[in-house]
This record gives structure tokens, C-alpha cells and sequence, in this order.
């Protein structure tokens, strides 16, 4: 039988909710699939940078090489660990190391699911580089706590990364509905979003058959308001790429139902899955946290992993327990009722 194994990292707050609920639907959907998935737990966290100074050990990352897929819950313990020092500890070493950079995160309304527009219909995937650009942690800061104190944050856009992520994005609108928006703000940042525009236009010329228009940032997020109908596959850098999204969460009913995963796309490294949200401790351990994000990002899992009928048959089962009116509302049904609802629908 093929087994696939699983570095689980289930991190912070409600991650450990999230991850035990989708485990347990993964491993349902494995059995009666007829392949096998291999849990080794690690418990990297803000709980065990306050043990040992590091959110993982100096050799997590040649530790996670080994794996076929990384599951991740959530992230973050801001009364006890700075949220800077958590996410630079731990995810974004992770995404840089395997050269995960492509962050695909779908947002589609579910049937059931109340959102604050009426966007029936709402289905656009959202294409987030997730490797450099304004996330890269290049800067500084001297003159600490002086008034003449200074803080510079580089963001760092390269040809390599801009080419592969925009390339990336044109091919997942040639999967989809053929329509492609790049996204920057290149009327303000005259270098490197000029130089996005620039890149855009260039590849444009191999996708004839993708329609692309060039948006700025304010306005793309107007128009996922306004018009989202109107979109398909979005693709943005590292910053806008992450705020599009909760903003994309938002709309599909929020971030209890927003997946993502970050993709290794040639394969070299493991690929990484993980909810859109973090670690929202006003709700850990209350057993209300809805899983649907991370069960979302298990099946992307599972599809990456070529377990297609698998993925898909837990695409069906998700909308299915939705339309039932169940995980629609926050705080209405535990995590554990989402769970077993998704589980007996798999097995219906
Ligand atoms: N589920 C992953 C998580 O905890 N994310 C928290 C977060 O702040 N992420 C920022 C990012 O995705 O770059």
C-alpha cells in the first residue's frame, strides 16, 4: 500500500484543534481510498521557543526534508512570543528553505455559508509569492530608542522570483476560467512594481489565450468587493498577496473556511499546508474552532500528493456539510460536531 508521511506541526492556539480534526478526516478518506499516511508530530510553537529560545531546532529543516508533506495548524502566542519573532521563527523559514513559492489560497462560497456580500458564486484562487518581496527580512534598525531612531525594511524583488510566481499564476488561469489579474501598486512603488508590471507584460506574450489586466492594489481590493464576479486567479506579491486574502476569507464567510498551501512547485522539497488563519488564542482549547480551513488544506494536500479522488471526494464532502446548514455560523457547532459531520459524509 502507498504511504505518504506527514511532518504535523500543529503549532500554536487553535492549531492543535484544527490539525487533530483534520487528521482524522485524512485518515478516513485514506482508508477507504486505499493508500496509508504516516504522522511524526512536531511540537515547534511559541510553547517551545519559550523552553528553548528557537521555534524550531537549529536542524528542523533538514529534519522536515524527509517528508512527503508538511501539515501546519496555526502560528502564534502574542502575549507571550512577538508575532515577528514567531512567524520569522518558524513559517517563513520553512516557505524560503523548500522554495515553497507559490502560496495558492481559494476563496469560494460555500453552499449554506452566509458571507457579508451577496456573492453567490464567489470562486477566484489567489496566487501569493511567498519567498521574498516585502516579507524577506532584509533591514534594520539603529539609534534604538532615540529620536533619532531608524527602522528600513528592504523589499526584495528579484527577476527569478517575480518570472516564476507570475508564470505560476498564468498557468493556473489557463486551468481555470482563462483570466488572470497581477496585482501591485506600481504608481507608487516606481521600482520594484514597475518591474512586476514590466514582467507581467513580458509573459503575457506566451499566454495569448489568458485574458490579464494589471490592477493596483486598492483597486483590486474594491473590485473583490464590488464586482468579484468579475475575477478569476489573482496573483500578488508576498504583502498584498497576504492581505487580498483575509480580505478574500472575508468574503467566502470567513477565515474559518480559507485553506492555502505552499507549493514546492518542481517538487525539489516538501510543500506545506496550512489554514489561512492563526493561532486565535480568545478561542483555543474552547473546541469551537472551526476545522474546515485545515480539512480544505488537507485535501490541496492530498492533490499535490497525487491522491486526486481522494482530495476531491472531500471537496464534496465539505459543501455537502455546509448545505446542511453545519460550520456555517462561527461558535454555533464545535469543532468536533464539523468534524464528524465532514467524516459521516465521507462515508455516506
Ligand atoms: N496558519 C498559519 C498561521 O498561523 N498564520 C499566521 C500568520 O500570521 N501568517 C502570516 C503569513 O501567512 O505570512
Amino acid at each position: 500500500m502507498k504511504t505518504h508521511k506527514i511532518a504535523l506541526i500543529p503549532g500554536d492556539g487553535i492549531g492543535r484543534d484544527v490539525t487533530d480534526a483534520a487528521w482524522a478526516v485524512l485518515q478516513t478518506v485514506a482508508t477507504n481510498s486505499g493508500f496509508a499516511l504516516e504522522s511524526t508530530q512536531f511540537p515547534w510553537s511559541c510553547a517551545f521557543y519559550k523552553q528553548t529560545g528557537r521555534m524550531m531546532p537549529e536542524d528542523g529543516i533538514e529534519t522536515l526534508r524527509s517528508f512527503d508533506a508538511i501539515l501546519l495548524g496555526a502560528v502564534g502566542w502574542p502575549a507571550e512570543v512577538p508575532d515577528s519573532v514567531s512567524l520569522h521563527g518558524l513559517l517563513l523559514p520553512i516557505r524560503k528553505a523548500f522554495v515553497q513559492y507559490a502560496n495558492i489560497r481559494p476563496h469560494r462560497l460555500l453552499p449554506g455559508v452566509q458571507g457579508p456580500l451577496k456573492a453567490e458564486g464567489f470562486d477566484i484562487l489567489c496566487i501569493r509569492e511567498n519567498t521574498e518581496g516585502e516579507y524577506s527580512g532584509a533591514g534594520g534598525r539603529v539609534h534604538q530608542g532615540m529620536d533619532n531612531e531608524v527602522a528600513v525594511e528592504t523589499s526584495i524583488f528579484t527577476r527569478k522570483g517575480v518570472e516564476r510566481i507570475i508564470r505560476f499564476g498564468f498557468e493556473q488561469a489557463r486551468a481555470r476560467r482563462g483570466k488572470l489579474a497581477s496585482v501591485t501598486k506600481s504608481n507608487a512603488q516606481k521600482y520594484s512594481m514597475v518591474f512586476w508590471d514590466e514582467i507581467t507584460k513580458q509573459l503575457a506574450t506566451e499566454y495569448p489565450d489568458v485574458e490579464v489586466t494589471s490592477y493596483h492594489v486598492d483597486a483590486l481590493a474594491a473590485r473583490m468587493v464590488m464586482a468579484p464576479e468579475s475575477l478569476d486567479v489573482i496573483v500578488a506579491s508576498n504583502l498584498f498577496g497576504d492581505i487580498l486574502t483575509d480580505l478574500g476569507a472575508a468574503i467566502q464567510g470567513g477565515l474559518g473556511f480559507a485553506a492555502s498551501a505552499n507549493i514546492n512547485p518542481d517538487r525539489s522539497a516538501p510543500s506545506m499546508f496550512e489554514p489561512v488563519h492563526g493561532s486565535a488564542p480568545d478561542i483555543a482549547g474552547k473546541g469551537i474552532a472551526n476545522p474546515m480551513a485545515t480539512i480544505w488544506s488537507g485535501a490541496m494536500m492530498l492533490d499535490h500528493l497525487g491522491e486526486r479522488d481522494a482530495a476531491a471526494r472531500i471537496m464534496e464532502a465539505l459543501p455537502a456539510v455546509t448545505a446542511k446548514g453545519i460550520g456555517t455560523t462561527p461558535g454555533k457547532d464545535s469543532t468536533d460536531t464539523i468534524t464528524a459531520a465532514v467524516i459521516a459524509a465521507l462515508t455516506a
